[in-house]
C-alpha cells in the first residue's frame, strides 16, 4: 500500500482501530483519517455522507462496532443489532458514493452457526441456526458481509470481509460487565491474588473452546489483505489454534501467579461450544498468526498492570 494513500480507520478508538492506528504510524503511513464517535456518530446517515464526502478518503477500514462479551451481547440485543446494522449501511454506502478503491469490513466468527463443523469453514455461512446469546450482532455482520458483495456484484466495488477469531491485547475492555473472558480472566485472578482470595469465579462449565488472536496480529492480517486480498465472501482470519475455558483460566492463573482454585460458575451462559477458525484460505492467500498465546496473554498482562489504575470500578463478578 502507498504511504501516502488516504485511509479512514473507523473505529480508532477500540481494541481493533486502535491496533491499526499504531501500526499504521509505525509504518510510516502520513495520511491517517480518525474521528471520534462524538466527533461523528456513524450511525447518523447524513453525518457520515458528509464526512466522506468532505474527507474523500481512498481506503476504509471499518473497525467501528457495538461489541461486548457474552453478557453485554445477551442483555442488549437491540442496541448491538440495530447501531452494527446502522455503522455497516451508513460507511458502505458513503464509501460505494465516495468511489473509495478498498473497503475492509471486519466481522467476528460468531456470524457462523452454532453447531456448524470445526473448524468453521468460510462455506458455513447462512448453513444453519446461530448461536441465541450473540444472534443479533451476528446477523448484523452476515447483513455488512452481504452488503459489501452486494456492492461487489452490482457496482464492482473492492470491499472485502475479514471474520476474525476472538481477540484480545491491550487497550481492550476490562470492565467486568461488557468485556470478553480474557481481560475478565486477568482482571479477576489479579484481583484475586491482590486481596488473598481462596478462588477465582470462571463463567459457565470451562468446557466451551475458543480461539484467541493479538490484536497487532490482526492488525498485520488487515494489512496484507488490503493489498494482496480482493474476493466477496467472509475470509477467515484466526490463530487456528484453540483451547478451552478451562485451560484458558489455568494459563491465566499461571501468569498471574494465583495459587487459589478456579470456581466454575454453571448460572452463567457457555455460549457456542467451540469456535475455532478453519484459517487455510488466509493461509493459501499467504498470511498466518505469529504472537503466540502464551506471549501474547503475558504482554498483555504486563499492559494492564501498567493501567490497572485508569480502569473502570469493579461492579460485578
Ligand atoms: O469472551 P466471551 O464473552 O465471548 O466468552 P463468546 C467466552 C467464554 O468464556 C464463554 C466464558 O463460555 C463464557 O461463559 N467466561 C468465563 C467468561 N468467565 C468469563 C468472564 O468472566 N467473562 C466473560 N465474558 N466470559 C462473544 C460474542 O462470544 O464473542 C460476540 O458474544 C463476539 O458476539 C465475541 O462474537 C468475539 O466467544 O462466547
Amino acid at each position: 500500500m502507498d504511504r501516502t494513500a488516504k485511509i479512514y480507520v473507523a473505529g480508532h478508538r477500540g481494541l481493533v482501530g486502535g491496533a491499526l492506528l499504531r501500526r499504521l504510524e509505525r509504518d510510516g503511513f502520513a495520511n491517517i483519517i480518525t474521528r471520534t464517535s462524538s466527533e461523528l456518530d456513524l450511525r447518523d446517515q447524513s453525518a457520515t455522507r458528509a464526512f466522506f464526502t468532505q474527507e474523500k478518503p481512498e481506503i476504509v477500514i471499518l473497525a467501528a462496532a457495538r461489541v461486548g462479551g457474552i453478557l453485554a451481547n445477551s442483555q442488549f440485543p437491540a442496541q448491538f443489532i440495530l447501531d452494527n446494522i446502522q455503522i455497516a449501511a451508513n460507511v458502505i454506502e458513503a464509501a460505494h458514493q465516495n468511489g473509495v478503491r478498498k473497503l475492509l469490513n471486519l466481522g467476528s466468527s460468531c456470524i457462523y452457526p452454532k453447531l456448524a463443523p470445526q473448524p468453521l469453514r468460510e462455506e458455513s455461512l447462512l448453513t444453519g441456526s446461530l448461536e441465541p446469546t450473540n444472534r443479533a450482532y451476528a446477523v448484523a455482520k452476515i447483513a455488512a458481509i452481504e452488503m459489501c458483495d452486494s456492492f461487489r456484484t452490482q457496482y464492482g466495488s473492492d470491499f472485502i470481509s475479514a471474520m476474525p477469531t476472538n481477540l484480545y491485547g491491550p487497550f481492550d475492555n476490562f470492565d467486568l460487565n461488557g468485556s470478553h473472558v480474557l481481560p475478565a480472566l486477568l482482571r479477576k485472578t489479579h484481583e484475586a491474588k491482590k486481596t488473598g482470595a481462596a478462588n477465582v469465579e470462571i463463567w459457565g462449565s470451562g468446557m466451551p473452546r475458543r480461539e484467541f488472536l493479538h490484536c497487532d496480529d490482526l492488525a498485520d492480517a488487515c494489512l496484507f489483505l488490503i493489498d494482496n486480498f480482493s474476493e466477496s465472501g467472509p475470509l477467515n482470519v484466526g490463530s487456528g489454534i484453540d483451547l478451552s475455558i478451562k485451560e484458558l483460566a489455568e494459563m491465566v492463573r499461571e501468569i498471574v501467579g494465583f495459587e487459589g482454585e478456579l470456581r466454575f460458575d454453571a448460572s452463567k451462559p457457555d455460549g457456542t461450544p467451540r469456535k475455532l477458525m478453519d484459517v487455510s484460505r488466509l493461509a493459501r492467500a499467504g498470511w498466518r498468526a505469529k504472537i503466540g498465546l502464551r506471549e501474547g496473554v503475558e504482554t498483555t498482562y504486563q499492559w494492564f498492570l501498567e493501567h490497572e489504575h485508569e480502569l473502570p470500578e469493579r461492579k460485578h463478578n
